[in-house]
C-alpha cells in the first residue's frame, strides 16, 4: 500500500505537512524536539493505516492533518508527570513486564467510589498489584447499561463513583504506588443516550453515518445468516429497530449498545481523542473492549476483519504521539490462532496492542480441571506464539464475564468431530449438573441444553469451595483454586486476579441479585466485596487466610525470581502424564499442575531427561526436589528452578 503522497521519509526524517511543522515551531521546544522524534517514526505508518482504511475519502489530507494536530495539542497539555513517564516508559520496552500483577474489581462494589478505591491501595500493595483495572467507570446510559458497558459520555466520569478530579487524584495516588490505573475504553459501541444516538434518532445524517443501519427486515435476515450471538437468550439478533429512524442499528450486544460505524473517519477521530483525553487525567492503560467486532464485512462474521487491525495500529501510533507511556490491552474474546495479530504478528504486522487477554487459556484450564487431562492447554499452548518484545499475555482465572467456551472449538475439532461435547460436558460440570461434580456455576446464555456457550460463577464456586462440607472437601478446592492461580501466574507477563479471588468469595447472593437490573447471569460473580471474608485473610486457622497466604507466596516467587519472567520463551515440558501439565520458562525454572484429584508420581525417566531438567529447587518451601519419583499432591503446583 502507498503512503500518501505528502509523507515521505528522507534519511530518518519524515517530511511533515506544513501545518504540524507550525504548531511545533510555536511549541515550547523541549517538548517540540521530542514530538517531532516521535513523529519521524509514527507519522508515516499512521498515514499508512490511515490512508488504507479512508484513504479514498476526498479530504483525506487535511482530515489528517487535523487528527495529528488535534493529537499534539493533547500531547502539549500532557501533565509534566505524565510526560515524565511517557519518556522513562519509552525507554523501556518491558516496563509492564517487571513482577507484574493486575487486579480488577467494579468500583462501587469494591470501594463505593472512587475516592473509596483510594482507601484500597494499601490492600492492592500487601497482594503485590502493579495494575488495576477498574471496571467501567465513565458516565453510562440509564440501567440497565451492560455493567456500565453502554457509555453515554466518554468525558466524564460517572457522576455515582465521582467526577474527573476524583479520577486524576486516583490515579496519581496509584501510581505512587507503583500502580498503573487500567480502564475500558468501549470502542465498539455507544450507549443509545449517547449525544451521537440522541442526534442520529432525531435525524442528524451525519450522526447517523456514525452508526450502521439496515434499512429493510430482509437485509437484517441476510446480515443474520452470517454472524453469530453473543448473547442469544437476553439480547437475540444483532440488530435493533429504531422507530424514528426507520430502520435498524446494527447492535451486536444488547439492544441500547449501538455500534459505531468505522467506515466513518470522525467515529475514529472522536473515539482517539477521547483516548488522549483520559490519558491525561492519567489512565495509564486502556482494555479497549471489543475489538473484534470493529469492522463489518458483508457476508462474513464482522469479527477480527484486517481493517480492525489497521484502526488498531493507527491508534497505537496515536497514543505513541501523544502518551506513549500508556498501554493498549485487546479484549478479543477470540480462539489461540485469531489473537497473535492483535499484537501486530501476521498478515496484518505493525505495532499493535501491548497486552491482550489468553482468554483460550482461561477457558482451556476450566475444561482441564474438569477432565482432569491437561491435553486442551497443550493444544492451546501449541497455538500460543511467542511474542514481540514488549509484549505481554493477560492469563487470567475469572474476571467479570462468564467463561466462554466456543473459544475453543478450533483446538476441539482439530481433536475429532465428536470433541465438541466435551466443552459441553464442562459446561454441565460447572453448572453443578454432572454426578460428582463439586462446582456450584450456571450455564450463561444457553436456551436449548444441548448448546454450549458460556458459564458464571466466582472461582471459588467453581472449584467446590463454597459447597464443600468436609475439612477435606474445603481442602481440596482450595488447592484447586491456587493451583488455577499458579498456572495463570506461571504463563502471564501480566497475571490478573478477579476482585476478591484472592481470599476465595462466593458468589453473589439470590437476593442481592434480585434486587439489581437486567437480566443478565453475569451478576453471579458479581458480588459487593466481602469485608467479612476479606478481614480472615491474615488468618491461617481460616480457609481465607490459607488461600491467601498460597496465592500470595505464587506472587513473591514470581517477583524475587526473575527468571519467572515472561520475557523469557515458555514451553512445554513432558512430564510422561497428561494429568500434570509441566511448563518450562526459559532454561532453568519449570512449572507443574497437578489437575488430577489423585497424588501422581513423576516416573518415566525418558521423558524427564529429555526435559533436560532432573532435579531443582521448590521456589515456595526452598526444599530441593528431584523431579524422578516426586509426588505430586492432587491439585498441586510446584514451580522449581534449576
Ligand atoms: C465485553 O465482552 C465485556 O467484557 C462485556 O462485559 C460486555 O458485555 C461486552 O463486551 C459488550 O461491551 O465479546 O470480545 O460474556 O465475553 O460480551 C468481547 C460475553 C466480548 C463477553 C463478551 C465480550
Amino acid at each position: 500500500m502507498p503512503l500518501i503522497e505528502d509523507c515521505h521519509v528522507i534519511s530518518g526524517q519524515a517530511h511533515l505537512p506544513a501545518r504540524i511543522n507550525e504548531l511545533l515551531e510555536s511549541a515550547p521546544i523541549t517538548r517540540a524536539v521530542v514530538l517531532r522524534e516521535r513523529l519521524n517514526v509514527e507519522f508515516p505508518v499512521l498515514s499508512d493505516r490511515l490512508s488504507r482504511l479512508y484513504g479514498g475519502n476526498k479530504n483525506f489530507s487535511d482530515w489528517l492533518n487535523q487528527l495529528v494536530i488535534q493529537s499534539l495539542h493533547l500531547a502539549l497539555a500532557r501533565p509534566d508527570d505524565l510526560w515524565a513517564l511517557d519518556t522513562q516508559r519509552a525507554s523501556q520496552p518491558n516496563w509492564h513486564l517487571q513482577g507484574s500483577l493486575g487486579y480488577c474489581a467494579y468500583t462501587d462494589k469494591f470501594a463505593g467510589n472512587l475516592s473509596g478505591v483510594r482507601q484500597r491501595i494499601s490492600h492492592l500493595q500487601e497482594l503485590g498489584v502493579t495494575y488495576l483495572h477498574l471496571l467501567p467507570f465513565l458516565k453510562p446510559g440509564t440501567p440497565p447499561n451492560d455493567g456500565g458497558f453502554a457509555v453515554a459520555s466518554y468525558d466524564e466520569v460517572d457522576p455515582a463513583l465521582g467526577n474527573n478530579q476524583d479520577l486524576q487524584t486516583l490515579t496519581k495516588e496509584l501510581r505512587a504506588a507503583g500502580i498503573s490505573l487500567c480502564s475500558d475504553f468501549v470502542l465498539n459501541h455507544v450507549s443509545h443516550e449517547h449525544k451521537w444516538a440522541l442526534k442520529a434518532r432525531a435525524g442528524d445524517a451525519h450522526y447517523q453515518s456514525y452508526f450502521h443501519w439496515a434499512k429493510t427486515s430482509e437485509e437484517v435476515a441476510e446480515q443474520e445468516k452470517s454472524l453469530i450471538q453473543i448473547f442469544p437468550n437476553t439480547a437475540p439478533g444483532n440488530f435493533t429497530f429504531i422507530p424514528e429512524v426507520k430502520a435498524w442499528a446494527w447492535t451486536t450486544f444488547y439492544p441500547y449498545q449501538w455500534d459505531l460505524n468505522y467506515t466513518q473517519p470522525d467515529v475514529f477521530a472522536e473515539m482517539s481523542q477521547s483516548l488522549l483525553q483520559l490519558a491525561n487525567l492519567g489512565v495509564e492503560a486502556f482494555r479497549l473492549d471489543s475489538t473484534g467486532f470493529l469492522w463489518k464485512r458483508a457476508g462474513t462474521n464482522c469479527m477480527n476483519q484486517p481493517e480492525v487491525h489497521w484502526i488498531l495500529q493507527a491508534l497505537r501510533c496515536i497514543t505513541n504521539i501523544a502518551a506513549p507511556g500508556v498501554l493498549l490491552k485487546a479484549e478479543a474474546i477470540m480462539p489461540t490462532q485469531d489473537l497473535p495479530p492483535y499484537f501486530g504478528l501476521g498478515d496484518t504486522k505493525g505495532a499493535e496492542c501491548h497486552v491482550a487477554y489468553h482468554s483460550s487459556l482461561m477457558s482451556a484450564s476450566w475444561v482441564a480441571l474438569a477432565e482432569e487431562n491437561t491435553q486442551i492447554i497443550q493444544d492451546v499452548l501449541s497455538h500460543t506464539p511467542a511474542l514481540p518484545d514488549g509484549c505481554a499475555w493477560m492469563t487470567y482465572v475469572r474476571c467479570h464475564d462468564d467463561i466462554g467456551w466456543n473459544v475453543l472449538r478450533p483446538e476441539m475439532d482439530a481433536r475429532g468431530a465428536d470433541q465438541r461435547a466435551r466443552l459441553l460436558h464442562a459446561s454441565q460440570f460447572f453448572a453443578g449438573k454432572v454426578s460428582g461434580s463439586y462446582a456450584q456455576g450456571a450455564a450463561f446464555q444457553a436456551s436449548d441444553p444441548t448448546v454450549v456457550h458460556g458459564n458464571n460463577g466466582m472461582a471459588a464456586a467453581l472449584v467446590g469451595l463454597t459447597s464443600a462440607q468436609t475439612p477435606a472437601e474445603q481442602a481440596a478446592a482450595k488447592s484447586r483454586l491456587v493451583m488455577m492461580q499458579a498456572l495463570s501466574l506461571f504463563v502471564g507477563g501480566l497475571p490478573l486476579i478477579y476482585m476478591g479471588d484472592e481470599w476465595g468469595q462466593g458468589n453473589t447472593s439470590a437476593q442481592e441479585i434480585a434486587q439489581r437490573q437486567g437480566p443478565d447471569g453475569r451478576e453471579l460473580h458479581r458480588p459487593m466485596f466481602d469485608e467479612h471474608g476479606f478481614a480472615n485473610r491474615h488468618d491461617a486457622s481460616k480457609i481465607q487466610g490459607q488461600i491467601y497466604a498460597a496465592l500470595r507466596a505464587f506472587i513473591q516467587a514470581k517477583k524475587q525470581n526473575s527468571s519467572l519472567s515472561a520475557t523469557h520463551p515458555l514451553s512445554v515440558f513432558n512430564t510422561g502424564t497428561s494429568t500434570v501439565l509441566g511448563l518450562k520458562r526459559g532454561g532453568n525454572v519449570l512449572g507443574l499442575f497437578n489437575f488430577s484429584g489423585q497424588p501422581q508420581t513423576l516416573s518415566p525417566k525418558p521423558a524427564i531427561t529429555q526435559n533436560c531438567m532432573t532435579n531443582g529447587t521448590d521456589l515456595i518451601s526452598g526444599k530441593a526436589i528431584d523431579l524422578q519419583g516426586l509426588q505430586l499432591a492432587p491439585y498441586s503446583a510446584i514451580w522449581l528452578k534449576k
